[in-house]
């Protein structure tokens, strides 16, 4: 039987590489296609390429016509649409109405908003006199860096490359990108629309592979790699940290997180249920700014645990193309392990099942595939492995609070420090506890409402750094500050 080969693109070419693997379907364990993997000299060309490209035609183009050709992008994803959803959809077994959605429409929006952010940003400058009668006009330019390494996972494959991608290629610079070996379908496909939109080759390269000893480690010790743009695990962070301390590479990196949501009494009941429902089992809890961590007023406790229950229970798992179907698999087998492992150890850890706790089976074909039933715990002290560590699946433990005081320390005892939602119907308390919240992101009755032009980064383990509208604008630039004695 053919199975397709997705290829690296080099220096604007589709090319093997000097070994394949297989490349998954989550929903049913087939091989869907063949990976070919980037060895390190060809990770190494097309760090070259990407050099060579810098000080070629795209080097020369001004703001305006950049913009232009990221628009050209968005354009090329938005024809080709339905191939991008099929191909996500595919690799991570999300369901078709989240690709199509979510993911898809927002990796378009990546490069329309920084098209657009990066015509009309303004930089700092001053005017200077100093004591001595002397005086100066200061003002910043914004420059390229270089060759951007962008590393990413596979829970939202193409939104988060092109969440990097367009605003590094926005400030002028050209990129390498080292997708997740799970979901490597669309950052080639990518590279299809980036030839028809006019990018100069070299300008977007993807080497495919794994991490350490394979295309993910050769990128981020290369040392014509001028910055690393990273999202994935905290300890895959802190590898890529030291690899790149050697060639002193500033890092930005969106990494794990623990997130709490803070119910109070007072919230509108059913918007809240459907929102942290929302919040707990979208893309089968693979969001790195799921909830993991449920903190309910103690007078709507138990109601609020049964509804979240029945909310859990009435989820529909099923094949990622159905429409119907809102729970997909989890990513891999091994990813699986590890969050059944984490069922198991919550029971360990004296948990009380509320619901789910085992694989999801079906008696077809998905019983191959990685599935496992959304799973709601409640009883876990606060220092439980399970109330302290990313699960990354679609599961949350709720734990009852008396005061607002309690909340807010319950909330911030962890290691991470991503994300957070409150529930309330007080504005004013919804702000006084957003603003204690020690994380990069609160959402006040909302949860992933994004504005692209906002920070969005996290505290502690969640990461180093702030992307998003002008943040990623300053990520992506050197700025040469110009003093001009008058
Ligand atoms: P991961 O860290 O295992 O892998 C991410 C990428 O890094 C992959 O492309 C992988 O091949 C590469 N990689 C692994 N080791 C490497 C190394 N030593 N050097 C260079 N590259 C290396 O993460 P994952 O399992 O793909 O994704 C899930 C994790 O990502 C979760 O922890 C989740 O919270 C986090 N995440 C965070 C955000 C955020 O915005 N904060 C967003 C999405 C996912
Ligand atoms: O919405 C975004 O820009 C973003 N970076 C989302 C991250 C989700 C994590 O899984």
């Amino acid at each position: 039987m053919f199975v397709k080969l997705i290829q690296n693109y080099i220096d604007g070419r589709f090319v093997s590489g000097v070994g394949e693997f297989a490349d998954l379907n989550p929903a049913d364990g087939t091989t869907i296609a063949q990976v070919a993997e980037a060895g390190q000299s060809q990770v190494h060309e097309a760090v070259q390429a990407a050099r060579r490209a810098l000080s070629g035609e795209w080097g020369r183009l001004g703001i305006r016509e950049r913009a232009a050709r990221l628009h050209r992008i968005a354009d090329g994803i938005e024809k080709r649409f339905d191939c991008f959803v099929q191909a996500e959809v595919a690799d991570t077994g999300k369901p078709i109405s989240l690709a199509s959605k979510l993911d898809v429409p927002r990796a378009a929006a990546n490069f329309r908003v920084f098209a657009d952010l990066i015509q009309t940003a303004g930089l700092e400058s001053f005017q200077t006199e100093t004591g001595d009668g002397r005086s100066a006009l200061n003002y910043a330019m914004r420059k390229p860096l270089g060759v951007v390494g962008v590393i990413t996972p596979w829970n939202l494959p193409l939104l988060l490359l092109t969440w990097k991608v367009a605003p590094a290629l926005a400030c002028g610079n050209t990129v390498v990108v080292k997708p997740s070996e799970e979901t490597p379908a669309t950052a080639t496909l990518l590279a299809e629309t980036m030839q028809e939109a006019g990018i100069p080759r070299g300008v977007y390269g993807v080497v495919h592979g794994f991490g350490p000893g394979s295309a993910g480690e050769f990128l981020t010790r290369h040392p014509d790699v001028k910055a690393i743009t990273f999202t994935g695990e905290s300890k895959t962070g802190a590898a890529i940290m030291k690899a790149v301390a050697p060639t002193v590479k500033p890092v930005s990196f969106e990494l794990g997180g623990k997130n709490a949501a803070v119910v109070f009494a007072d919230c509108n009941f059913d918007e809240t249920v459907k929102g942290l429902a929302e919040a707990v089992f979208l893309n089968t809890g693979q969001v790195c700014l799921c909830a993991e961590r449920v903190y309910v007023e103690r007078r709507i406790f138990a109601t609020f645990v049964d509804a979240l229950k029945q909310k859990a229970e009435s989820l529909n798992p099923g094949w990622p193309t159905d429409e119907k179907s809102n729970l997909g698999p989890l990513i891999s087998a091994r990813h699986r392990q590890k969050v059944l492992s984490y069922y198991r150890l919550a029971q360990k850890e004296g948990a009380t099942l509320i619901t789910g706790g085992d694989v999801q089976k079906f008696g077809d074909h998905r019983d191959h595939g990685f599935y496992v039933q959304p799973t709601v715990y409640t009883g876990l002290a606060e220092t439980a492995r399970c109330v302290q560590e990313e699960i990354f699946g679609p599961v949350c433990h709720i734990a009852p609070f008396d005061s607002e005081q309690e909340a807010v320390a319950m909330a911030n005892d962890t290691r991470y420090g991503l994300a957070a939602s409150i529930w309330t119907s007080d504005l004013q308390r919804g702000h006084r506890i957003a603003q204690q919240m020690n994380v990069g992101i609160t959402w006040v009755n909302c949860w992933f409402l994004r504005d692209l032009r906002t920070p969005f980064g996290g505290v502690g383990l969640s990461g180093v750094g702030r992307e998003g509208g002008m943040h990623s604008l300053n990520f992506y630039s050197e700025l040469n500050n110009i003093c001009i004695r008058l």
